[in-house]
């Protein structure tokens, strides 16, 4: 990308919002932690891994996407991006009317979804059958697809997602634990906003989210001690479950960090009733404060 164009296209409005992204990266995650035990692929997974899995929240795996699977999803999102594939939703930072050349949409883009009924290369990863039969190892029954997406931290700027739990949000609400499969297209690294998880903390069951920067947990009850880092190389995946801690921080780099992000829920799972959900995941009954 050349300067003039990073320039214009910052997606910092100010130097004050700089300054907080980079604080939030600072002391909101650490960087010296680093996940180590990794399989290299799901030929690999055993009923070991697999308990291992729900003891401790996630599951490192170096190849699940082969070079091939990963140059057709990147050509499928930017297909999407640019208007040859439609159907697709995508989520823009600004609006798309300001939008005009294509790096100006790639840089503003930040999450495609519901791409399974539109885009067969996206649904083909999603359905990967090694997915598929290891999300039917770790639940012990057939998995459906709860929710598709494709996230893209653009270079220069691309925004924090600040620590949370997914099965607070709305859509992943469900009465068993989901499992969500994070898919590096890219290489996914230190610097340009790899997932970063807290391992055991889905142990914590469900906890309040607030509404600050996003729907997330209260920056100051993040266990940033216990952060580790999991870097990825394009085609690598973390699985981890719908309950534990993760984010990822910013990313000040230049290069690109795009993602797809499936989430499975048990077959025989059911949303919760919006009740349970407002005593498990908000401070509406208790009123505690963040
Ligand atoms: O890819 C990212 O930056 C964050 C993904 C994530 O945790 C989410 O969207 O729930």
């Amino acid at each position: 990308m050349d300067k003039a164009a990073k320039r214009t296209l910052h997606s910092y409005d100010s130097p004050e919002e700089e300054q907080l992204a980079r604080t939030i990266a600072d002391t909101l995650y650490r960087y010296d932690s680093i996940a180590s035990d990794r399989i290299p692929t799901l030929q690999q997974l055993t009923e070991e891994h697999v308990k291992q899995f729900w003891e401790r929240g996630y599951l490192v795996v170096d190849q699940v996407l082969n070079p091939q699977e990963v140059q057709a999803s990147l050509e499928a999102i930017m297909d999407v991006l640019y208007g040859r594939s439609v159907g697709t939703k995508i989520q823009f930072v600004k609006p798309r009317s300001e939008l005009h050349t294509e790096q100006e949409i790639e840089l503003a883009a930040r999450k495609l979804h519901d791409y399974v009924d539109h885009e067969p290369r996206l649904r083909d990863a999603a359905y990967h059958p090694d997915i598929m039969k290891a999300m039917e190892a770790l639940f012990g029954e057939a998995p459906k697809v709860v929710q598709d997406q494709a996230i893209l931290k653009p270079p220069s700027g691309g925004a924090e997602k600040p620590w949370h739990q997914d099965m607070a949000y709305g859509n992943l609400a469900y009465d068993k634990s989901v499992i969500g499969v994070w898919v590096a297209l890219d290489p996914a690294e230190l610097d340009n906003g790899c997932m970063h998880v807290i391992p055991y903390s889905h142990r914590e069951g469900a906890v309040p989210h607030y509404a600050v920067r996003d729907w997330q947990l209260c920056d100051v009850s993040v266990q940033v001690e216990h952060d580790v880092a999991v870097p990825l190389k394009p085609g690598g995946a973390l699985f981890f479950s719908g309950l534990l801690h993760h984010g990822t921080p910013p990313n000040f780099s230049e290069k690109r960090r795009r993602s797809l992000q499936i989430h499975y829920a048990p077959e025989s799972a059911v949303k919760l009733k919006p009740h349970e959900y407002k005593r498990m995941f908000t401070n509406e009954m208790t009123g505690a404060e963040c």
